[in-house]
């Protein structure tokens, strides 16, 4: 029996931004166990030549829409589920006992102008209020999207994320040499 996990994505700005090591390394010195690690991009759907559906794939969208699905009914869903697979982001998952709510104070407050220094939102971002371009924001809806990375918000949901972007049985099971000076 495994302990804790929590699904971690660096979303598109942060991958954009050059902050990949940056923000794997701060969970890699705090002592949790990376078990699986991915770069990802939703392939372009392309018909005829013409992007279709917005170009993004529907399997792509379908897994967007699920992960975020306690937020379909905010304004701002369909602009977040477009962004989230708007470039690349790297997947990961860590584990360890009380990992989800650690990489959650990690990770910082949503918006990123209120994250406390320190954390990586709080070090890393502003937040993104003001004027967006029209195919990010539709609504002129005050975005906090650009928070360069996600973290699960419970263990059954660092279960129910990690399942969607990796599938099944994709985890990696390994002892780290180090396991013994970072657990009494
Ligand atoms: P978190 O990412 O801190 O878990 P969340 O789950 O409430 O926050 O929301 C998921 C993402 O949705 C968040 O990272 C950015 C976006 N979001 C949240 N609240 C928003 C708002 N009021 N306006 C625009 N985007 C928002
Ligand atoms: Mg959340």
């Amino acid at each position: 029996i495994r302990s804790e996990i929590s699904y971690v994505m660096i979303k598109p700005d942060g991958v954009q931004r050059g902050l990949v090591g940056e923000i794997i390394g701060r969970f890699e010195r705090k002592g949790f166990k990376l078990v699986a690690l991915k770069l990802f991009q939703c392939p372009k759907q392309v018909s005829g030549g013409v992007a279709v559906g917005g170009g993004v794939c529907c399997n792509c969208l379908d897994i967007a829409e699920e992960h975020y699905k306690d937020l379909s009914s905010k304004p701002f869903f369909g602009a977040l589920v477009e962004y989230i697979l708007s470039g690349p982001v790297v997947c990961m998952v860590w584990e360890g006992a009380g990992v989800v709510k650690s990489a959650r104070k990690l990770i910082g407050a949503t918006n990123p102008l209120e994250a406390e220094p320190g954390t990586i939102r709080g070090d890393l971002a502003v937040q993104a209020r003001g004027r967006q371009p029209a195919w990010l924001c539709p609504l002129k809806w005050p975005l906090v999207g650009r928070n360069v990375v996600h973290g699960s918000d419970s263990a059954e949901n660092g279960e129910r994320e990690t399942a969607l972007w990796f599938g099944k049985d994709a985890l990696v099971s390994w002892e780290p040499a180090l396991a013994p000076w970072l657990i009494e």
